[in-house]
C-alpha cells in the first residue's frame, strides 16, 4: 500500500472512531472514553488533515464549523410539507380527539399512541443523501424555510454522516433544535458578566443562535436536537410503527429524546402526561407539553391530514407558565434560617395551573438587576411546583413616581439588625435566638446532640411545642413542666417526665456546647471549642471585639463580625440571660491563657498517630502555649509533629525543609 493510501486509511479510521464516540456521548449518553482521549483523537485527525489537505472531506468531524459568514440565508423547499400540531389543553379535549379518531377509523378498540415530550425549540429538517448530511432547513411556513446547513453542522449531536446499516438513499429527518437549560443559564451568565443583553428564554436563545449568518457564533452556542419524524424517505425497509421508525433513527446515529413511550388509549396518555408533568422541572431541557401520535403508520395514512396538521397527532399542552400581572407591593419575608427574601405581592393571576398572588424576588441583587418596583407590570413564571417568580418588568409600565426598592435596616419580624456580607447575595436577620421566624430552627439546633444534647427533644417535638404554644424561645424550654406537655399528641406521662428530666440534665453543659447551641452564624462546633478555650468565659466572648476575636484560630473577619453582631442584639442577650437564670452552668475551663506563651507566633501541623496522647490533646496543649495548629503544611509552617504512619504531610515537610518533631520532642517542648 502506498504511503498516501495508508494515511487515507488512518484518517478514515480516526473519523470512524470519532463518529462512534460522538454517538456514544451525544445520542446514547454513554461515553466509552474520557473527553481528553476524544480530544487526543481529534487533534491527531486535525494534524493529519493539515499535512494532507486534499484528504479533507466535508463530513469530517473537524469540518463542522465553516469559515465564511453567509450574506443571507437561501431558501429550502420542503417537498413534503412540514406540519405543525393541533393542541388540546385538558382531559376532555384529549378524549374528544380520541373519539374523533375512533369514529374515523370506525373502530372502538383502544388506540396505541407513541407519546413523547413536546420540545420547546425550533422545528428543522435534515436531509441525508447516501448517509451524508447535505442540507438543513428551518420549518418556515411549512413549505419553504431557510437554509441553515452551516449552522446545523456546528451542533455536535447531529451526525454529519449516519452510522450503521440499511440507511435509505435519501432520508429527511425532522426534529426540534433547542438549547438545554444549563447551557442557557451559562450563556446568560456570560451575557450578564459582560453587561450584554440576555435571552428571555431557551427557545429564543435557540432561535437567535440558528439565525446567525456567521457559523462561528452558532458553534459557541450550546444547541442540541431531538428527532421525532421523517419526511422524504427513499429506500430502506418498510416500517409499521412510529416508535419503530424512531428506533431506526437512533441506530443510524441520530439524537432522540429518551423519555418517549408507547401507551394505550386516553388513560395511557394521561398517565404519561402526569408522569412527565412531575418530571418536567428536572429534565435538562424545556418542554411545553406532550405529543401523542397514532403509533401505527398504516392508521396514520388512513387518517391523513387537515390543513397544516396531521389528524393522527395532537399536542397536549401544559398550562401556561408565564403570565402578566401588576405588583401591588414589595415586602420582605424572613425565612427559617433568617434569610430575608423580597416578595412581590401581586394582583392575583392564573398561571401554571394555579392562582398566584405572591412571587419571590429571591434577593436584593435580583431586585436591583430586574429593577422591579411597586405598581410595575411584570411577567410571572410558575414552572411546575417551583415557587412563582418575577421574570421581568414589562417595559413602559412604570408609574413615574415609583421608588427603587431598599433593603430594610431591621428585621420586619423581630426588629433585630439585618446583616449582609460583602459579596453575599442573601441578607439575614441577626436575631437568631429571638426572631419568631427563626425560632423553630433555633430551638431544634439548641436541643441537638452536639449542642445542649436534650435527649428526646427532636425536630418533631420542637414543632409540636412551638405550634402548641408551649414555648416561644429556647429559654422557655426550662420553664416546661410535665403537666404542661403531657397532653400533647403522642406524649403521655412517662415521656413528659423523661423530657423534663433530660432538660434538667442538659443544664450541666460545657461553654463550647453552649456557644455552639446559640446558633451564631458560621460558628460550628470546632469554632465554638476554640472560642471557649481561648476566652474561657462567656463574658469574655461577649465582650470581645472583632480584632481580639480574629486572634482565635480559624476566626476570620466574617466570623468575627457575626459573633460581635450576635452579641450586640439586645434580644439575643435577653434570651441568654434567661437561659443562665434558669440554671444552665458549665465547669470552669482551665485558664489556658495563663500558661506561659512559649510558642506564640509558631505554627504547627500534627500528622500520623501519637501514642502518649491524642492529636486533639496535643493540639490543645500547643494552643494553650500560644501556638497555632493548622491542617496543612506550607511555607508558613514552623514545625511538623510526626507520629506513627505519617504520610504525605511528613513528605511535604521534608521537601520544604521544615523542622520535624517526633512525639518525644513534642513532649519535651511542652514541658
Ligand atoms: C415537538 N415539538 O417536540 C412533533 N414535536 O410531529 C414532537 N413536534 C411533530 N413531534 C409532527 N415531539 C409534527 C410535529
Amino acid at each position: 500500500m502506498s504511503d498516501k493510501n495508508k494515511i487515507s486509511e488512518d484518517i478514515t479510521h480516526l473519523r470512524d472512531q470519532l463518529n462512534h464516540h460522538s454517538y456514544q456521548y451525544y445520542v446514547l449518553d454513554d461515553p466509552e472514553i474520557p473527553d481528553v482521549q476524544y480530544d487526543r483523537l481529534y487533534r491527531e485527525l486535525q494534524s493529519l488533515e493539515a499535512q494532507y489537505p486534499d484528504l479533507i472531506t466535508n463530513d469530517s468531524p473537524t469540518q463542522r464549523v465553516g469559515d465564511k459568514p453567509l450574506d443571507g440565508f437561501s431558501q429550502v423547499k420542503h417537498e413534503i410539507p412540514m406540519l405543525s400540531l393541533d393542541n388540546v389543553f385538558n382531559e376532555e379535549e384529549l378524549s374528544d380527539f380520541n373519539k374523533r379518531l375512533q369514529q374515523r377509523l370506525d373502530n372502538d378498540d383502544e388506540i396505541i399512541f407513541a407519546a413523547e415530550p413536546k420540545l420547546d425549540g425550533l422545528a428543522v429538517s435534515l436531509l441525508y443523501e447516501k448517509g451524508l448530511l447535505v442540507r438543513a432547513g428551518t420549518r418556515g411556513d411549512g413549505s419553504t424555510g431557510e437554509n441553515i446547513t452551516q449552522n446545523i453542522r456546528t451542533i455536535h449531536s447531529i451526525p454529519l454522516k449516519l452510522l450503521g446499516k440499511n440507511i435509505p438513499d435519501v432520508l429527511e429527518v425532522r426534529g426540534e433544535v433547542f438549547m438545554p437549560k444549563a447551557g442557557f443559564e451559562k450563556l446568560n451568565q456570560i451575557a450578564r458578566d459582560n453587561d450584554e443583553k440576555q435571552f428571555v428564554n431557551p427557545r429564543n436563545a435557540a432561535a437567535g443562535s440558528l439565525r446567525q449568518l456567521d457559523p462561528k457564533i452558532t458553534a459557541k452556542r450550546p444547541l442540541a436536537m431531538y428527532c421525532y419524524a421523517v419526511g422524504r424517505v427513499d429506500g430502506g425497509a418498510e416500517l409499521s410503527t412510529h416508535s419503530e421508525m424512531l428506533d431506526h433513527l437512533k441506530q443510524w446515529g441520530l439524537p432522540l429524546c429518551n423519555e418517549r413511550e408507547v401507551v394505550k388509549g386516553v388513560q395511557g396518555c394521561l398517565n404519561y402526561f402526569k408522569k412527565m408533568s412531575a418530571l418536567r422541572g428536572s429534565l435538562p431541557y424545556e418542554i411545553d407539553g406532550i405529543v401523542y401520535k397514532v403509533n401505527s403508520i398504516k392508521l396514520q395514512k388512513e387518517l391523513g391530514f387537515v390543513a397544516k396538521a396531521p389528524r393522527w397527532a395532537i399536542a397536549h399542552k401544559f398550562p401556561a407558565q408565564e403570565e402578566i400581572t401588576r405588583v401591588n407591593s414589595i415586602e420582605f419575608q424572613v425565612g427559617r434560617t433568617g434569610a430575608i427574601t423580597p416578595v412581590a405581592r401581586l394582583e392575583p393571576v392564573f398561571v401554571g395551573g394555579v392562582t398566584v398572588s405572591n412571587a419571590t424576588l429571591h434577593n436584593m441583587d435580583e431586585v436591583n438587576r430586574k429593577d422591579v418596583r411597586q405598581g410595575d407590570q411584570v411577567i410571572i413564571r410558575r414552572a411546575g411546583d417551583v415557587i412563582p417568580e418575577v421574570v421581568r418588568v414589562v417595559p413602559g409600565s412604570r408609574k413615574h413616581h415609583a421608588k427603587k426598592v431598599q433593603l430594610p435596616d431591621s428585621c420586619p419580624v423581630c426588629g433585630s439588625e439585618i446583616e449582609q456580607e460583602e459579596g453575599e447575595a442573601i441578607a439575614r436577620c441577626s436575631g437568631g435566638l429571638f426572631c419568631a421566624a427563626q425560632r423553630k430552627e433555633s430551638i431544634k439546633h439548641f436541643a441537638s446532640r452536639k449542642a445542649m444534647d436534650i435527649d428526646g427533644l427532636g425536630d418533631k417535638l420542637v414543632e409540636q411545642l412551638v405550634d402548641g404554644g408551649c414555648i416561644d424561645h429556647v429559654n422557655d424550654l426550662y420553664d416546661l413542666t410535665a403537666e404542661k406537655i403531657v397532653d400533647l399528641e403522642r406524649m403521655g406521662k412517662k415521656s413528659a417526665e423523661n423530657l423534663i428530666e433530660a432538660l434538667q440534665k442538659s443544664k450541666h453543659t460545657s461553654l463550647n456546647r453552649f456557644i455552639y447551641a446559640l446558633g451564631i452564624r458560621e460558628v460550628g462546633e470546632a469554632t465554638a471549642l476554640t472560642l471557649a478555650n481561648h476566652f474561657t468565659t462567656l463574658d469574655a466572648i461577649k465582650a470581645a471585639d472583632e480584632e481580639s476575636l480574629q486572634k482565635v484560630e480559624d476566626v476570620g473577619p466574617i466570623v468575627a463580625a457575626h459573633i460581635v453582631r450576635f452579641f450586640k442584639q439586645p434580644h439575643n442577650l435577653e434570651v441568654i440571660e434567661k437561659l443562665l437564670n434558669s440554671g444552665i452552668y458549665w465547669d470552669e475551663i482551665e485558664a489556658v491563657a495563663t500558661k506561659e506563651q512559649t510558642l506564640e507566633g509558631k505554627t504547627f501541623v500534627i500528622t500520623g498517630t501519637l501514642t502518649e496522647m491524642t492529636r486533639d490533646d496535643a493540639k490543645k496543649a500547643l494552643q494553650a502555649r500560644g501556638a497555632k495548629v493548622t491542617g496543612s503544611v506550607s511555607k508558613k509552617t514552623n514545625y511538623v509533629v510526626v507520629g506513627d504512619n505519617a504520610g504525605s504531610k511528613a513528605m511535604k515537610a521534608e521537601q520544604l525543609g521544615i523542622e520535624m518533631l517526633d512525639e518525644k520532642a513534642l513532649i519535651e517542648l511542652l514541658k
